[in-house]
């Protein structure tokens, strides 16, 4: 079903239809469920929404991982607060691409095969206590830089989705700083810690926004069409550019030489990630790939009993009703 949503070209778009859409569209207007929409805004929508719900879904499974090893009962609580938020936001925005027809067990079922994507950043392992530091502050970062301008994307339950979670991400950075503080600041292990968490998830954060400008292909459409606000390199400029001075604050060293203060663009220079090993990563063929779809399937496979009773007990109570009337 998935792959019929997302795999068919539009081709027999009315052009005054195509027009008139655009014309709200560039009039800033909020596009909601059941107006009329291209099929390829429809099918781009799905895509990055269903990318984004997973993302979070998985995302989970590298913090969780910290949750029976925070050093203190307080950095545990904070922890699975975060983690339960995650789910919530997978949640939201599943409820978001079911407005557009397609089913939440056929966004994962994509998923589990390996149809769609989720974020490359959760391929990499979480080592260290450091690590949750460092995706709080740089994952989260990335993410809240992200899904501010998303706020104003055209699609309205997508763009409502955004203000809830944007605010819990701003927490959700504001935590990991902490633990990066905490680190930073304290014995010269700790921030060697801090400093080794930096180094591992630096270039993993900048991936996160996806290919270079040039090598990105679904950008302009998506841009006209408002489901994006800004290029993956507009954006990426801007959180090198805030997370320097924090690095720096911390005492900790971005592990990248060409990170220098450019006066004429206003920005600091910085290298390009690896983009053999992102493409490798999106793949299937990053350090933990096989690992979270192997904990995601096993999860859908245990709650295989609770779909089954629910459906039952609504089968069960559907029937009832048309009895009674
Ligand atoms: N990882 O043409 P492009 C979070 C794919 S989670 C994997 O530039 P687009 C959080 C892309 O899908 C953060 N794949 O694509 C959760 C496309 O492949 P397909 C998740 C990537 O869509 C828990 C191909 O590369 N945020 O916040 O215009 C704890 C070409 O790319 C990635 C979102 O999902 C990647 N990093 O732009 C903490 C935000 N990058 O689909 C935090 C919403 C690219 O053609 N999504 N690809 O097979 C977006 O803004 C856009 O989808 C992206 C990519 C900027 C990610």
């Amino acid at each position: 079903m998935y792959a019929q949503m997302v795999k068919s070209e539009a081709t027999n778009d009315d052009p005054e239809k195509l027009a008139a859409f655009q014309a709200r569209i560039d009039a800033g207007e909020k596009i909601e469920p059941k107006d009329w929409m291209p099929e390829g805004y429809r099918k781009t929508l799905v895509r990055q929404i269903g990318q984004h719900a997973h993302s979070e879904i998985v995302g989970q499974l590298p913090e969780g991982n910290w949750i029976t090893r925070a050093p203190t009962l307080e950095r545990k609580a904070i922890l699975l607060a975060k983690v339960q938020d995650e789910a919530g936001h997978g949640l939201y925005l599943y409820c978001a691409a079911e407005t557009l027809g397609v089913s939440r067990d056929d966004l994962t079922e994509a998923l589990l095969s390996g149809k769609m994507k989720y974020s490359s950043i959760f391929n990499y392992p979480t080592l260290t206590w450091a690590d949750m530091g460092a995706v709080g502050w740089l994952v989260d970062g990335a993410a809240i830089m992200n899904q501010v301008p998303l706020q104003r994307t055209s699609f309205g339950p997508y763009a409502r989705a955004m203000v809830r979670i944007c605010k819990e991400e701003s927490f959700h950075q504001r935590q990991g700083y902490d633990i990066m503080m905490k680190m930073a600041f304290g014995t010269p292990a700790q921030k060697a810690m801090a400093q080794d968490a930096l180094n591992r998830f630096w270039y993993p954060s900048l991936m996160m926004f996806g290919p270079s400008d040039k090598d990105s292909v679904h950008s302009a459409q998506s841009m006209a069409w408002r489901i994006k606000m800004n290029t993956n390199d507009e954006l990426r400029q801007k959180f090198v550019d805030q997370t320097v001075p924090q690095a720096e604050y911390l005492g900790l060293t971005i592990p990248d030489p060409a990170v220098v203060w450019n006066a004429e663009k206003g920005g600091y220079d910085y290298s390009e990630p690896d983009w053999t090993e992102f493409f490798e990563v999106i793949k299937g063929n990053g350090p933990c790939n096989a690992e979270r779809i192997a904990a995601r399937q096993k999860a859908w496979d245990d709650g295989a009993w609770v779909r089954d009773g629910l459906m039952a007990h609504a089968r069960k109570r559907a029937g009832a009703q048309v009895a009674a009337e």
